[in-house]
């Protein structure tokens, strides 16, 4: 009896605890502090954050498969170097947040691990196919326009490693863009067969890149929480129509048409677009997508592929590291 009324003292002083330190740790967020690695913070943050940062380092690394697949087939030598470089980047973003995903306490083979098991998440995006040289440069002008329009915000995000990491993401991301700009521009310049492919691209991609942003407000699980956080600074539709609003007048410049009959520009300027169909982005995060399976696959060959790589590095860093503690022993 005596133990238990202990017990529920303890527990009622650690509730009474943590809720003063979620409070502060409130605070602190809303006073714009950066929330850094050994800084208290909730269970709840840690998750959110590890969950996101993990999903977005996910997508860097899946997003190098439909572009990686064009590198041999780019039309020029010039063409070539710019998207051998582009994906080389995807994979330096892809680690960058992997460590910063690990600052929270999670490891990269745990995180990884996820991914190839198929249990976290990456960008429904990187479920469609690249079936010509246009998709190339519809994915730098609109998918890699959409994540900069996702990811500016989440350089002020409230969480310090996220967001340091995101600035130079971004930097990178606006070379993607403009190169893949510049794609559409010769091809919509070009040849008539030349504009119909791009126009086919932008058929083919335009309601998949909408769907980047995520679920509509009403339906975003984190949405809330990670603005409440500080994580995110603006809601899925709010990214969405700011994209579509940047976007439309890019297109006008191409000669390109959105394949949305429907749309219009409202009094406010800002252009509506009709429904989403949201069915078919459940049925890709189900990974019932057109490439699902084939990137899963590809993931987990290159993992088995790289393992010697994984156990070269871990038996040098072994040796280096008795290497230092017999010369700090001397
Ligand atoms: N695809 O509550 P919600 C790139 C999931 S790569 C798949 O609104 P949140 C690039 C969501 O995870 C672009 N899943 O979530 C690379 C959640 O499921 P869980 C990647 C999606 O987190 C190479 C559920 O749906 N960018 O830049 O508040 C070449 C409910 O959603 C998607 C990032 O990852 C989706 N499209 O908002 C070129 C940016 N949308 O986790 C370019 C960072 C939603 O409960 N991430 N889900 O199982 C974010 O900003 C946010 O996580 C999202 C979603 C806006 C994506």
């Amino acid at each position: 009896m005596y133990t238990q009324a202990l017990n529920t003292s303890d527990g009622d002083d650690r509730a009474v605890e943590d809720a003063a330190r979620a409070a502060e740790f409130q605070a602190r967020i809303d006073q714009d502090e950066r929330i850094e690695p050994n800084d208290w913070m909730p269970a709840a943050y840690r998750k959110t954050l590890t969950r996101q940062i993990s999903q977005h380092a996910h997508s860097e690394i899946v997003g190098m498969l439909p572009e990686g697949n064009w590198i041999t087939r780019a039309p020029s030598l010039r063409r070539k170097a710019a998207l051998l470089a582009k994906v080389q980047d995807e994979c330096g973003h892809g680690l960058y947040l992997y460590a910063a995903a690990e600052t929270l306490g999670t490891s990269r083979e745990e995180l990884v691990d996820a991914m190839l098991a198929g249990k976290a998440k990456y960008s429904s995006i990187f479920n469609y196919p690249t079936l010509t040289w246009a998709d190339i440069g519809t994915i730098g002008w609109l998918v890699d326009g959409a994540a900069i329009m996702n990811q500016i915000p989440l350089c002020r995000c409230s969480y310090g490693p996220y967001a340091r990491a995101m600035i130079r993401v971004c930097k990178e991301e606006s070379f993607h863009q403009r190169q893949g700009f510049e794609i559409m521009v010769t091809l919509c310049r070009g040849t008539a067969e030349q504009k119909a492919m791009a126009q086919n691209a932008l058929d083919r991609w335009w309601w998949p890149v909408l769907m980047m942003f995520g679920p509509p407000d009403q339906a975003s699980q984190h949405g809330d929480t990670s603005t409440r956080w500080k994580i995110k600074r603006f809601s899925n539709d709010e990214l969405r129509q700011k994209f579509v609003d940047a976007t439309v007048p890019q297109a006008q410049f191409l000669g390109l048409t959105i394949p949305d009959p429907g749309m219009k520009q409202n009094e406010n300027g800002n252009w509506e677009y009709s429904p989403i169909d949201w069915e078919e982005f459940k049925q890709v995060l189900a990974g019932n997508g057109p490439c699902n399976r084939d990137r899963l696959a590809a993931r987990r060959k290159a993992h088995e592929e790289g393992a010697w790589v994984r156990e070269a590095a871990m038996a040098y860093a072994e040796k280096r590291k008795s290497r230092q503690l017999a010369q700090a022993a001397e």
